[in-house]
Order: structure tokens, then sequence, then C-alpha cells
């Protein structure tokens, strides 16, 4: 099988997984529903989901269990692409190649779509049906809190706001890269040793991997916003450029951060010697996330 099969794969399993969990509601409310189904079933690469599946599959965790975890980060993650792109955030209009939440929708629903994906997915990590630990359970909820919160995502994207009108150097961008999107791959990893029971030895394996795969995914996704094509992405390009902000590729050039990125990338491939042939998946998914167009 190819990465590209493995992916699409993956996706589909995912997928089915996030169609289950959010069966269409009823009266008035089901609209809200519809902007949830709307704002997660809409294509996407789904890595996170990847890694979880494929990190799990190490440690011989479940397959209901993973796929559990897995439709849950992709709702924290639709629910940041949904809410970045309200017009007090980066007021998009394009997202996965079609209109975005609150286009197709309105505003307030978009709000409340997003609002709703982040607390079921707390949901399903909680429920019996992910892990029958409770003390697993508890974990991932823990994590997953960290990772979306203030000392995560959520503090990357006011980092992320506040730099419009400030001067970041290359290690305060690193930082806010590191919690805005490092933190969700951060915890994709965790997830798969979570569920698995990981011996110590390679739960730190595993997260060396996470740390630099999650700065290569930034970097990369950097370079794309100024060499890459909108249509192929399916949203806005030049988006740091127009906004004057400071990214790895405005300080390092665009050679100088494609070479970080597939050190990084090499680099977190190296971290998974100790998995032998198992871990394959995950290392094409480092070469992925730095040679992808989308
Ligand atoms: C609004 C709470 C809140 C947080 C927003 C992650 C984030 C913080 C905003 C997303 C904006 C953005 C484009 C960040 C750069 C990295 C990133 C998350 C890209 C999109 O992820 P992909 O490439 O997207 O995995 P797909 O569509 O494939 O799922």
């Amino acid at each position: 099988m190819t990465l590209q099969d493995t992916l699409e794969q993956t996706a589909r399993d995912v997928e089915r997984m996030l169609d289950r969990l959010l069966a269409a509601g009823d009266g008035p409310e089901a609209r809200v529903v519809e902007a949830m189904r709307y704002g997660t079933l809409n294509g996407g690469k789904r890595i996170r989901p990847f890694l979880v599946v494929h990190g799990a599959a190490l440690f011989n965790a479940t397959p209901t269990g993973a796929l559990r975890a897995a439709a849950a980060i992709e709702m924290v993650h639709s629910y940041s692409l949904i809410h970045d792109d309200l017009p007090a955030m980066d007021d998009d209009d394009l997202r996965r190649g079609r209109p975005t939440c609150h286009i197709r929708f309105d505003e307030a629903t978009a709000i409340l779509a997003g609002d709703s994906l982040l607390t079921l997915a707390f949901e399903v990590l909680a429920r019996p049906e992910t892990h029958s630990d409770p003390g697993v359970r508890a974990e991932l909820v823990v994590a997953l809190a960290t990772a979306s919160g203030a000392e995560g995502m959520v503090g990357g994207q006011m980092i992320d706001l506040w730099a419009e009108d400030h001067d970041l150097d290359i290690a305060a961008i690193t930082r806010l890269q590191r919690m805005k999107t490092g933190a969700l791959i951060r915890f994709s990893c965790e997830a798969g040793a979570l569920l698995g029971k990981a011996p110590e030895a390679a739960r730190h394996a595993l997260m060396a991997y996470a740390h630099d795969l999650g700065l290569a995914f930034q970097i990369a996704d950097d370079l794309l916003d100024v060499t890459g094509d909108a249509a192929a992405m399916g949203k806005r390009a030049q988006k740091d450029a127009d906004k004057g902000k400071a990214t790895f590729v405005s300080l390092l050039g665009v050679e100088r951060a494609r070479d970080q990125a597939s050190m990084l990338a090499d680099q977190a491939a190296g971290h998974l010697d100790m998995f032998g042939d198992k871990a394959e998946p995950l290392r094409d998914l480092a070469r992925f996330v730095v040679e992808r167009s989308n």
C-alpha cells in the first residue's frame, strides 16, 4: 500500500466514525448539527487522525478506540478552522475548496458549531467505548484539554493575533507555532501511546517524532502560503504576507525554510527507529508533510 492509499483508507475510516458520532438532529437545533457536519465532513487531509490511528497501531490498541480518538481530534481541529475563518479572526470565505462555515450558514451558527464540536470531542473521549480503563480516558481528556486550551492551540492563536502589531523573532515564532499547530499534532501522537499504554521509552520516542513533525508541518504551511496555489490548497494564499506577519519563511527565506523543514522531517522519522517496519506509515507521513501541495 502506498502512503496515498493509507491516507485515503484512514480518512474513510475516520469519516465513517465522524458520520456516526454526528448523527443529524431533530427540531430547530438540527441546524447546528448540520453546520458541525459541514465543518468536519468536508475533505481535509486527516493528518491528525492518521497520527492517532498509526500511532495506536504501534501498541496494538483497539481500532475502535483509535478511531474515536481520531474523530475527537478532528473535531477540535475542525472547530479551530471554523472559528479561525470567522470575520473576527482571519475572515476567510474559502476552506477546503468550499465556502467557509459562516458563509454557508451564518456567523452565530458557525460559532455554535465550533463550540459544540469542541465539547463533543471531550464527550467522545470520556465515554467507555473509547477505552475500557477510565484512567486512560481521563488521561486522554487531560491531554486534549492541555493541547487545545490557553497552554496550547488557543494560546498560540492569541500570540498570533498579538503578533499582528508586534515583531517576533525566530524563537518567538517557534514557540507560537509549537502552541498553535504543534500542540494538536503532539496530542495526536500521544493519544496512540495512551490508548496502547505504551512503555515510557516508546512514548518518549513518539513524542520526539511529534515535536519535529509539528514544526516541519508549520514551516511547510508557511512555504505553501508563499509558493502554493490557492486552487490546489482550497483556501486563500499569501495571507501572512498580506498581514505583514513574520513567519519562518519571511525570516529564513524560502530556501533555508525548505531545508529546515526537510531536516526536521528526517529527524522526526529517525526518532522511530525502535519501532522498525511497523512505523513505516509514520515515517512516510513525515516526508508527505513537507512535500504536500495543500
Ligand atoms: C480559533 C481557537 C482557534 C484556533 C485557531 C489552528 C488555528 C488556531 C488556526 C488555523 C489556521 C491555520 C491555517 C493554521 C496553520 C496550520 C494549520 C492548522 C493548517 C490547516 O491544517 P491542515 O493542513 O488542514 O491539516 P486540513 O484542511 O487538511 O485538515
